[in-house]
């Protein structure tokens, strides 16, 4: 039998949002081959489930996406078991892990295929030739070994997305109540993941999105989008979306027409911009978001120094001075801005280095002033993989190299390196990236994020005045007190590594 069991790895505590990478994929298939899923957020233990998939004989095909982080915890372990003991299945690996690692994944000899980049219609061309015992080297897309040479064939064009069938919600029912993916956040009582473009037309040189789609991107027209939300509304009750496109808002045409569309729906949403691209957005348009239920939006302002931008390549237009004025500008339109900054970037001597994160740390102390509702989300840098970028080479002059191998991703080191956490980069020392996370701290115990909306208001007063000292008199160092109350009272939540549900 050649049935295939689509696999989407544990990503967090209490993730609840839908698994559209597997369902892209299962759409692509759908009437074509048969299929299982099996998701690791809501399985105890999924190596059981799959097991016993395999074992009944109908299963020739383990299809897993891996992104990066946690859900490594889960894919590579399994994907190796299954290798060990059941060696007639096939190991079909994708999404940006796969797609950035493919050479060290494909290295381990228990993965056998890897899609690169947009599987819609790579997967199904794969299946039909391994089933039809057809030439693989013509599939774009594709990454797979022959004799001992990693091959990587031709990139397609990314797929027209107003094209792609529909998600498959009703198969997954069958397996996991669609409910389950449905969950209060601080947008809605019925909150749901939705995805509506492919790629992004910049090429940031921190993003690991850039090596995969090289400045482009695919979009499905507002009418498009708001058929799906009205019928998710309809048949689901969903009141809120969370947009999960790497740049929701490239098009101002775009989004203003699903505006016009959406706004008597009453629905909520939250989506992904550029700071220089929604700078030029017409003031109508931006009130015109608003008024179509447009409540947070999250902006990669990365950080306040015109060198570091420039070195980064924020695209060339957006300047420290731009991220300010853009924060002042969004308090006439009642939509927070959710900057997002990222800190530890390399540079030439140490003493630079802590001078940029200083500079940065000021900086957001700015924002808040000019802007108290912005959101200030912190990452520290880890390098991504886009060949010949200047960052990556600076990074490997620096002394900085990737695993060897998938087990290597597996230890704590590199999962804190893939979170943002600490990716332990030459150039950073302990007393650095102690500094970054000391005044996460103390930032988060000022101003809490509003995503979390678990926090009563007794709670966020308690803590805030805590902090409040700290940070007006950049006392970061040793916030003991305030860590304890965010782990054991609070339970805060950081919506960057977590997302936007509780449990
Ligand atoms: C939702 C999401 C999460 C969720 C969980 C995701 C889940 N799977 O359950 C949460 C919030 C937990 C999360 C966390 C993190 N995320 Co995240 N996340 C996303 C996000 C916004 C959407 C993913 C998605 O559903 N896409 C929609 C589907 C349809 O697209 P797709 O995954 O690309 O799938 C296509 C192809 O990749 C391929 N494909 C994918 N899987 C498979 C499998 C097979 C078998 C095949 C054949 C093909 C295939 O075909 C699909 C259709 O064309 C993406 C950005 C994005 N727009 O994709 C970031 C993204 C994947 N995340 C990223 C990162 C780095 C993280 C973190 C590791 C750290 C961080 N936040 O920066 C954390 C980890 C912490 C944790 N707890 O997991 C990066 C990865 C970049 C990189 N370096 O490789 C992205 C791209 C964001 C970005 N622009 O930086 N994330
Ligand atoms: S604009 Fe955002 S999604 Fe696009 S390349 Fe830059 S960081 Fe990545």
């Amino acid at each position: 039998m050649n049935k295939i069991i689509f696999f989407n790895p544990r990503s967090g505590k209490y993730n609840h949002s839908l698994p559209l990478s597997i369902l892209q994929i299962a759409a692509s298939i759908e009437g074509k081959y048969e299929y299982v899923i099996v998701d690791g957020n809501f399985e105890k233990d999924p190596w059981i489930k799959i097991r016993n998939f395999i074992q009944s004989g109908e299963y020739k095909y383990f299809a897993s996406t891996v992104m990066p982080g946690p859900q490594l915890k889960q894919a590579i372990p399994i994907t190796k078991k299954i290798k060990f003991e059941f060696p007639k299945i096939i190991n079909i690996w994708g999404g940006y892990f796969a797609s950035n690692q493919y050479k060290t994944a494909i290295d381990s000899g228990y993965v056998d295929y890897i899609i690169y980049g947009p599987g819609d219609y790579a997967f199904l061309k794969l299946l039909n030739a391994l089933e039809k015992k057809l030439e693989i080297s013509n599939i774009e897309n594709l990454v797979y070994k022959k004799k001992d040479e990693i091959k990587k064939n031709k990139i397609s064009e990314i797929p027209d997305q107003n094209l792609l069938n529909p998600l498959p919600l009703e198969k997954l029912n069958e397996f996991y109540s669609v409910e389950k993916y449905i969950g209060k956040t601080f947008l809605g009582e019925r909150t749901i993941a939705y995805h509506s473009s492919m790629g992004c037309p910049f090429t940031c040189s921190f993003c690991g999105i850039v090596p995969i789609f090289e400045a482009r991107w695919q979009a499905k027209s507002a009418e498009n989008i708001y058929n799906d939300i009205k019928y998710l509304k309809e048949k689901y009750k969903i009141d809120a979306v969370i947009f999960f496109d790497n740049n929701f808002f490239v098009s101002e045409k775009r989004v203003r027409k699903f505006s016009e569309l959406i706004k008597s729906e009453g629905i909520n949403w939250w989506g992904e911009s550029r700071i220089d691209t929604m700078n030029k957005f017409s003031d109508d348009t931006l009130v015109s978001l608003q008024k179509a239920g447009c409540k947070m939006i999250f902006f990669g302002a990365e950080s306040g120094n015109d060198e570091l931008l420039g070195n980064i390549n924020k695209g060339g237009t957006q300047s420290g001075e731009m991220i300010k004025n853009f924060a002042a500008r969004m308090k006439n339109f009642n939509i927070i801005p959710e900057y997002s900054f990222i800190l530890g970037l390399p540079a030439d001597t140490e003493e630079k280095v802590e001078q940029q994160i200083d500079y940065d740390i000021n900086f957001i102390k700015e924002i808040k002033k000019i802007n108290p509702d912005t959101e200030i989300i912190i990452y520290v840098f880890s390098p991504v993989p886009t060949e010949n970028s200047s960052l990556l080479n600076q990074s490997k002059e620096l002394g900085f190299y990737y695993p060897k191998n998938l087990e290597e991703w597996l230890e704590p080191a590199w999962e804190k390196f893939d979170t943002h956490r600490n990716p332990l980069t030459p150039w950073l020392t302990k007393k650095m990236v102690k500094k970054i996370h000391n005044f996460e701290i103390v930032l988060n115990g000022y101003s809490p994020t509003i995503s979390d909306y678990k926090l009563s208001k007794f709670q966020l007063n308690v803590i805030k005045c805590l902090a409040s000292i700290r940070y007006k008199y950049n006392m970061f160092n040793f916030p003991y007190e305030i860590k304890l109350l965010q782990k054991f009272w609070l339970r805060y939540r950081k919506p960057e590594f977590e997302g936007f549900y509780s449990e």
